[in-house]
C-alpha cells in the first residue's frame, strides 16, 4: 500500500537551510530558517536556561508521568505571561503542547471538532505551516489581506474589509505580535478596530503568539492579545516558548482557550482529550524549565535581561541596516526595515531577486523575500545593504 503514497511538497524555509549548509562560500549570509542568532551567528542556551537545568537536575526526583493537561504550575505560568491579568485564572483551560506548532494543530483541531463546517481566516502571507496543517484537516481557508507591497505595511483597510465577510462560526487567526512572514504589525488603536469587527461579525479569533518579547518587549507585545482576550466571549491562544526561551528543540507550548458559557468540565476535558488522542502526556523537560525560570525571582530576572539583549539587538540591526540602505539608494524607501517588528522583515524583492542575491551576493532569505534580522551582525548588514541596492530592489 506504501507505494501509492505522494511526495508531499517540502517545506521551503526547512529546504533553504539545506541549500545554505551545502554552499561552500565562506562570506554566505544566512537569513532563512527563524532562529535568533547572536553576533557570531550562533544560537545560545540562554543563561537561565542552563542555570534551571542544573536546578531540575538537582532537585527532580521523578520522571513518572505528569498530567494530560501537562503541569499546573507551567500552565500556570504561561497563562500570566501571556495574558497577564486580563482574565481570572478560572476563565482560561489550557494544556500544555509540543512547541507552539503542537498549539495550533490542537487549536485547529478543536475547532474543527466544535464546528466542522466553519472557515478559518488567515493573514495573506501568513506562516507557511499554518496553510499547510489545515489543508491537511482540510478546514476551508479564507486569506484575508494584510500586507502593502508599495508600503510594506499592514493595508489595513483591505484587512478590516475582508474581516468584514467573517461570521458567527468562523476562526479568525491573527499573530499577536511579530508578524511572520512580514514584520509588519497593527497597532494599537488599529487592534481596537479588529476587536469591534470580530464583535460584530461574532467570528472567534485565535492568536499564534510565537514571539513574545521579541518586539516591543514582554508586555506591550502581549497587549494585543490581551485585549483580544477580555473583549470577546470565546478565543484560543497558541504560544511557543521556542523562541522566547531558546528552547526550540524541547518543543514546549501551550494552547489557552478562553469559553465563557461553555461547561468549564467540558471544555478542559476536551483539550486534555485532543493531548491524548494526539500523543497522550505533553512534553515536559522544556516546561519545567520555563516554570522553573519564571517562578524564581532571580532566574526570572537573569531570562528577561537577556531577552532584552537579544531584542535590542535585533532592533539595533534593524536601524543600521535602514540607515546604511537610505546611504546607498539615496532614498528613505528602505525605512519600513526599522519599522518592523521581531526576527522577520519582508523586504519586497521578487522572487527572481532572490535568487540573485543568493547565486551573486551569497545572501539566503526565504522566497518570499523574508529577512531573519537575527541572521545579521554589525560586519554583514553593510554586504546585504550592497547586495540589496545591487540587485535593484
Ligand atoms: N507560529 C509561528 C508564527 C511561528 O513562526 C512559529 C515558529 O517556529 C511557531 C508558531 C511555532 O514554533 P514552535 O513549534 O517551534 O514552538
Ligand atoms: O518561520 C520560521 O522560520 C520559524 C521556524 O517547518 C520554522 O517559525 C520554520 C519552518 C518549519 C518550522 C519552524
Amino acid at each position: 500500500m506504501f507505494e501509492d503514497l505522494k511526495a508531499q511538497k517540502p517545506d521551503g524555509i526547512l529546504m533553504l537551510m539545506q541549500m545554505y549548509r551545502e554552499d561552500a562560500r565562506d562570506d554566505k549570509v544566512d537569513l532563512g530558517v527563524g532562529v535568533y542568532k547572536d553576533a557570531a551567528g550562533h544560537t545560545p542556551v540562554m543563561r537561565a536556561i542552563k542555570a534551571a537545568e542544573q536546578k531540575v537536575w538537582e532537585t527532580q526526583d521523578s520522571k513518572s508521568y505528569v498530567g494530560l493537561a501537562g503541569a499546573p504550575d507551567f500552565n500556570d505560568a504561561m497563562v500570566k505571561l501571556v495574558l497577564g491579568d486580563a482574565l481570572p485564572r478560572d476563565a482560561v483551560n489550557s494544556v500544555a503542547t509540543p512547541g507552539g506548532t503542537g498549539a495550533v494543530r490542537q487549536a485547529f483541531e478543536l475547532f474543527k471538532m466544535a464546528n466542522p463546517g466553519g472557515r478559518v481566516f488567515v493573514s495573506n502571507p501568513t506562516w507557511p505551516n499554518h496553510l499547510s496543517i489545515l489543508d491537511y484537516l482540510a478546514l476551508e481557508t479564507v486569506l484575508y489581506r494584510y500586507f502593502d507591497d508599495t508600503t510594506r505595511g499592514v493595508d489595513f483597510d483591505s484587512l478590516i474589509e475582508d474581516l468584514k465577510q467573517a461570521r458567527k462560526g468562523d476562526l479568525v487567526l491573527l499573530h499577536g505580535c511579530c508578524h511572520n512572514p512580514t514584520g509588519a504589525n497593527l497597532t494599537g488603536p488599529q487592534w481596537d478596530e479588529v476587536i469591534k469587527v470580530l464583535q460584530d461579525t461574532g467570528a472567534t479569533p485565535m492568536i499564534d503568539i510565537a514571539y513574545q518579547g521579541f518586539g516591543d518587549g514582554l508586555e506591550v507585545d502581549a497587549a494585543a492579545t490581551r485585549k483580544v482576550a477580555a473583549a470577546v466571549p470565546e478565543c484560543l491562544i497558541a504560544a511557543s516558548c521556542s523562541k522566547n526561551f531558546g528552547i526550540y528543540r524541547e518543543r514546549t507550548g501551550i494552547l489557552m482557550m478562553v469559553a465563557n458559557g461553555t461547561d468549564k468540565g467540558i471544555a478542559q476535558g476536551t483539550l486534555n482529550f485532543l493531548n491524548r488522542q494526539n500523543y497522550s502526556f505533553p512534553p515536559d523537560h522544556g516546561a519545567r524549565l520555563v516554570t522553573t525560570i519564571l517562578n524564581d525571582d532571580a532566574l526570572r530576572a537573569d531570562w528577561m535581561a537577556e531577552l532584552e539583549e537579544m531584542r535590542i539587538g535585533m532592533l539595533t540591526l534593524r536601524e543600521t541596516l535602514a540607515k546604511e540602505l537610505e546611504q546607498r539608494s539615496g532614498s528613505n524607501r528602505f525605512g519600513f526595515i526599522a519599522q518592523h517588528r521581531g526576527m522577520f522583515s519582508r523586504l519586497g524583492a521578487s522572487p527572481e531577486l532572490v535568487v540573485k542575491m543568493r547565486e551573486e551576493s551569497g545572501i539566503y532569505m526565504v522566497g518570499d523575500s523574508r529577512m531573519n534580522i537575527a541572521g545579521l551582525n554589525a560586519q554583514t548588514v553593510p554586504v546585504l545593504a550592497d547586495a540589496i541596492v545591487k540587485a535593484g530592489v
